[in-house]
């Protein structure tokens, strides 16, 4: 198969994000056939969703790979539940780590586990600011053009963070 660029959103807000988030990319690159090709900054932002959890630290990776759609999900997921993530019934509530596709290719999938582009992707901004910083010309199938999607997305409280 050949190889494809994929977009990973990384997420956490619980016990050290920046370490997280830093374990979970040496654990990306340690995948077999799955190579980093860019990483933006770290993105401190206040919690979409329920408001009683600690802010969340957000990255977004571009990866080479040859593995497919759902292999790549099975692998994160792995990676999540590796890095203490525990699944609980509450709608985003807070996380050591979440490894979102954000996108693959140019391809659109929609199937019972796997939506991409992910359905969040373009209202929120910790995840096109971040984006745009690695690809600044990338179109996101069904939605536009990277720098469209950040002129119509509120910062929403987000900083890049130092260093
Ligand atoms: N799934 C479908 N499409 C995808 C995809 N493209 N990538 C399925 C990854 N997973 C995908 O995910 C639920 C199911 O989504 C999985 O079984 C997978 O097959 P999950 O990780 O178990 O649950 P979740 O992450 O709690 O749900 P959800 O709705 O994906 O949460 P979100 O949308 O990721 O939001 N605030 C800030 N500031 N920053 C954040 O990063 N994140 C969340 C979580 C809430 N608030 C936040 C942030
Ligand atoms: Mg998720």
């Amino acid at each position: 198969m050949n190889k494809v660029v994929a977009y990973i959103g990384l997420g956490s807000n619980l016990i050290t994000p920046e370490a997280q988030i830093a374990t979970a990319r040496q654990a990306i690159n340690a995948l077999a056939n799955v190579q980093e090709c860019a990483f933006s900054s770290l993105y401190r932002s206040p919690p979409m969703g329920p408001q009683d959890q600690p802010d969340y630290v957000n990255a977004v990776m571009a990866v080479k790979t040859d593995l497919s759609p759902m292999q790549l999900l099975r692998c994160l997921q792995k990676i999540e539940l590796d890095q203490g993530r525990v699944r609980k019934d509450e709608r985003w509530g807070a996380r050591t780590l979440d490894l979102d596709i954000l996108l693959y290719a140019e391809e659109v999938i929609d199937v019972p586990d796997l939506i991409v582009p992910h359905y969040g992707l373009a209202e929120r901004a910790f995840v096109v600011y971040p984006l745009q910083e690695i690809a600044p010309t990338i179109h996101v199938p069904g939605k536009g053009a990277i720098a469209d999607l950040v002129a119509l997305c509120p910062l929403d409280g987000l900083e890049k963070i130092a260093g």
